[in-house]
């Protein structure tokens, strides 16, 4: 659980770091898994539903940069999502009335890892309201060299910034973003951070030789109803469910403007979205 001043810590600056919410036992668990589920996949022969490869690497190359929804396929992830430790955090934070919206698993490899732009979370999947939380869970030791979270603290409770460039989705903030504010949220493998949804974030690339996996799970509030904006908000909802309280019989309403992500292309993640972006923005 988290005491006061964490949770006026969360409110106030837009996240909070809790060290140590995994044990080693634990931590070693959910390795053991990423390994078991990694093997035999490589960039020229993978599960494309289960998984995403770093570009940039041989055909023969084994490096992975994302698991898509382990909380759905796999039972350790899964058990944690429903875990009362984690759900009675995430009550803290939204009320007792909880949706689990995704999950995906950023693996970060050494020398490799892929960049991650600035962006806010609830530019990707509009709700009614702001009452939705990221938690990311470092499964290794996470630092500046291997491109551990950064974050914009307190900017979180002003408007959505822009997300857009000729009129489509980008994936990523194409304002200016003052780097000056950026803070590197470092921890030890175990470490969990809670990001609300509006909370800015990047990570760089890792340039270390030490992995840097984390674990990123999604939960909103039952009354944060998602607001339909085409194909992609319905494979964005896919894998939805209640894991405490009530569904909400009605939705709450909290900004009077709502930006709708309008897709260019369709796109499997955020980092192919990002990708097409920086090539349009260099051929200018
Ligand atoms: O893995 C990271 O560093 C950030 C992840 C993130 O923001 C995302 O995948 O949406």
């Amino acid at each position: 659980m988290f005491t006061a001043p964490q949770l006026e810590h969360y409110h106030r600056e837009g996240y909070a770091l809790y060290p140590g919410f995994l044990s080693p036992a634990e931590i070693a668990a959910l390795r053991a898994d990423l390994d078991t589920i990694a093997a035999g996949n490589t960039l020229a022969s993978h599960d494309k539903s289960r998984l995403e490869m770093e570009p940039g690497q041989s055909p023969e190359g084994r490096l992975i940069r994302r698991l898509y929804e382990p909380c759905t396929h796999y039972p350790n992830f899964r058990a944690l999502s429903d875990s009362a430790r984690l759900l009675d955090c995430v009550e803290q934070l939204l009320g007792p009335d909880l949706i689990f919206h995704y999950s995906k698993i950023n693996m970060k490899p050494p020398r490799i890892g892929s960049v991650v732009e600035w962006h806010q979370d609830l530019s990707y999947y509009p709700l009614t309201n702001r009452d939705s939380v990221s938690i990311l869970f470092y499964l290794d030791d996470a630092s500046v060299e291997n491109g551990c979270l950064q974050v914009i603290p307190r900017r979180h409770l002003g408007p959505m910034m822009d997300h857009t460039s000729g009129g489509f989705f980008r994936g990523k903030v194409t304002e200016k973003v003052d780097e000056s504010q950026a803070l590197p949220l470092e921890g030890k493998a175990g470490t969990v951070i809670f990001m609300h949804c509006m909370t800015p974030h990047s990570s760089v690339t890792n340039t270390s030789d030490q992995s840097r996996r984390t674990l990123i799970l999604s939960y909103r509030a039952a009354d944060a109803y998602p607001i339909y904006c085409g194909v992609m908000s319905s494979s964005a909802d896919a894998h939805l469910r209640l894991v405490r309280g009530q569904y909400a019989a009605a939705a709450r309403f909290t900004e009077s403007r709502i930006p709708i992500p309008r897709y260019e292309t369709k796109i499997a993640s955020l980092y192919e979205l990002q990708e097409q972006a920086r090539a349009a923005e260099h051929r200018g």
